[in-house]
């Protein structure tokens, strides 16, 4: 295997879709399977918070999620467990600053694809340093899943990082919905990344669908 290229990390990023079996009251795997039949462009297991599943079960359900993904040809990563993923041969991994550091997960996954989400320009440089294929940013809107989440910055810093000229593969995450996630691109994102605007979603193939439309009219539409 070799890395990533920077321009199919940027491809993949387009419509980013999160999940754990605690994000919707609906059954879970059906609600995946809708996000990749509506043209979900990359996938992360998420597995965190109240009610979420833990040890054997946790890995139980990663192994269904994964080969969903294996049958839809969208790759398959996961939320900071680290030996799940080399245990499953996940895709990549995504990680915190509160994790272990990205140089060292790098050393252990490989050529896998590896994310990190970073708040400061220092973050980002040290991520890129480290061997991050994409960097995530957020919570650029207020957002009711994730309970720890930072101050909402808007896309101010998004376009802070493309200002000083740093191209790394870049997602913004946070309360994104259909109706706000153009200004996320405009400032400079590859893509959107979300949870309950498609897990939540009364309909998520359709839901994922019109996100995977309106990101690539607006790729296709740049310079
Ligand atoms: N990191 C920053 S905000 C967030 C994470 C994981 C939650 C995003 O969920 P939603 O439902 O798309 O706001
Ligand atoms: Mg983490």
């Amino acid at each position: 295997m070799t890395r990533i290229s920077k321009q199919k990390m940027k491809d993949l990023l387009s419509v980013y879709f999160i999940m754990g079996s605690n994000n919707t009251d609906e059954d879970a795997l059906t609600v995946i399977e809708a996000a990749l039949t509506g043209g979900i462009t990359l996938f992360q297991f998420r597995e965190k918070g109240e009610y979420a599943l833990k040890n054997g079960d946790k890995a139980t359900f990663a192994k269904q999620v994964q080969a969903l993904c294996k049958e839809y040809q969208i790759p398959f990563i996961i939320n900071d467990d680290v030996d799940l993923a080399l245990k499953l041969d996940a895709d990549g991994v995504h990680i915190g600053q509160d994790d272990e550091s990205a140089s060292a997960v790098r050393a252990k996954i490989g050529d896998k694809i590896l994310g990190v989400s970073a708040h400061t320009l220092e973050e980002v440089r040290q991520a890129e340093k480290d061997g991050a294929d994409y960097i995530g940013v957020g919570p650029v809107y207020p957002t009711k899943t994730k309970q720890d989440a930072k101050a909402v910055q808007g896309v101010t810093f998004i376009q802070k990082v493309r200002n000083h000229g740093i191209e790394i593969p870049m997602v913004g995450i946070g309360g994104i919905t259909l109706e706000n996630c153009v200004p996320v691109l405009a400032a400079g994102a590859d893509g959107i990344s979300l949870i309950s605007a498609i897990s939540m979603s009364k309909e998520p193939k359709q839901t994922a669908s019109k996100f995977f439309m309106k990101v690539q009219d607006i790729k296709t539409a740049r310079p």
